[in-house]
């Protein structure tokens, strides 16, 4: 198949699984076009059925925003006219869902050529946040029921797409994935020794995000301040965004500055993860947390908030600890749990791998994506087409 993906470059979960289900793709023999405004993150190196093609959205003068909706849509059109695609799969309702629309519009009016058929997929805060605003409501629904087939990384998500949006559309559950091959516990020792220092007793907790509000850094800081009032402890912040410096802050006005180290983007987490002991992800609100998932599948313990998705992720005792977003007390109680009890933390790393394992590989979840594109192509004219 020919398959146009559509995704945010950004550091964000859905630039993650968009680009790595592109990878897996094109190793499982389809012709894939990644298409974003720079190479997302996790592109990595050249492999042989897979090019990236670069949004560039012009300003001008009177322009006072960027048109980059109007870039996407052109980019798209000028993408499956040479690639001849057979589906855009957009990852991110806004405006993504809407610009292969438009361009499933331009082609169909121009006529002569195949019209790909459209996929979306609903990744979290295109519905809960910022696609259920009223500014976006309408276009944003309007959009995701246009498309050919619509999918959503968690149960959660489905369910709050019919509570925040007037959709119509059936919306399939197909949850995120890793590539369970690379993502695996992989122990540098020097690594291990420059950021736990030279006391072994040291145990590294970790934070990875966009350090955007639904986050919570500043309750990450202060869940660590009460494990190391226990114990000591260092916490790496990974990531970049904008409550970043204020976590920093907060850590140095409780006294944490020597403990805690921000080491900004990066684009391999596994090493950094794989010296962790334990990930802490106290959200407001989380789809699925890939985050968490990249944490399980490198066997380090995950306390986590339980809101949105990440009940399907992690099962609370058994792959992880869940507390209510505010029980920062609660949280450090099970930081601390896992942390001082060796037997405890080797068999929730166990269970957590193994689910990682069982449910969330590449080679479980991509074939399900392969199927609904299949099941789409082989419907009667879309929406788009029939125009
Ligand atoms: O809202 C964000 O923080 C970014 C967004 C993204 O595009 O990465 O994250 C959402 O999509 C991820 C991938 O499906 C999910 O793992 C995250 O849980 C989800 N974030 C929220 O729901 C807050």
């Amino acid at each position: 198949m020919n398959i146009g993906i559509v995704c945010y470059a950004s550091v964000g979960g859905s630039g993650i699984v968009a680009t790595e289900l592109a990878k897996v793709l094109a190793r499982r023999g389809h012709e894939v076009r990644l298409l974003s405004s720079d190479p997302p993150i996790r592109l990595g190196d050249f492999q042989a059925g897979l090019a990236f093609h670069a949004v560039q959205t012009p300003g001008y003068p009177l322009f006072r925003e960027p048109q980059y909706l109007l870039s996407l849509t052109s980019k798209i059109v000028e993408v499956a006219r040479q690639s001849q695609l057979d589906i855009v799969h957009a990852h991110y309702a806004i405006p993504h869902a809407t610009a292969a629309y438009l361009a499933g519009r331009i082609l169909a009016a121009a006529g002569g050529g195949r019209v790909p058929r459209v996929i979306t997929t609903l990744h979290g805060t295109d519905v809960t946040l910022i696609g259920s605003d009223a500014s976006y409501v309408e276009a944003a629904a309007f959009s995701i029921d246009q498309s050919d087939g619509v999918t959503a990384v968690s149960e959660s998500l489905r369910d709050d797409t019919y509570r925040h949006l007037p959709v119509r559309a059936d919306i399939r559950v197909i949850p995120n994935f890793l590539d369970c091959e690379k993502h695996r516990r992989s122990l540098d020792e020097r690594l291990l020794a420059r950021y736990r220092g030279a006391d072994p007793a040291t145990k590294l907790v970790i934070h990875v995000s966009n350090f955007r509000p639904v986050k919570r850094a500043d309750a990450v800081v202060d869940i660590f301040r009460r494990i190391r009032d226990r114990m000591p402890a260092r916490l790496l912040l990974v990531g970049d965004g904008p409550d970043l410096s204020a976590a920093c802050r907060r850590a140095g006005a409780q006294g944490l500055a020597d403990d805690v180290e921000a080491l900004g983007e990066q684009e391999l987490v596994v090493p950094l993860l794989s010296i962790a002991d334990l990930l802490l992800l106290p959200s407001s609100q989380e789809s699925f947390g890939v985050a968490a998932l990249e944490a399980m599948a490198c066997e380090v313990p995950v306390v986590a908030s339980r809101v949105g998705g990440l009940p399907e992720v992690i099962a609370d005792g058994e792959t992880g600890f869940l507390h209510e977003p505010d029980d920062i007390e609660a949280m450090a109680a099970s930081g601390v749990r896992l942390l001082s009890d060796p037997a405890l933390h080797r068999r929730v790393a166990q269970d957590a791998l193994r689910a990682v394992h069982q449910r969330f590989c590449a080679e479980e979840i991509v074939p399900r994506y392969e199927a609904l594109y299949q099941e789409v192509l082989a419907r009667d004219a879309s929406p788009v087409a029939s125009v």
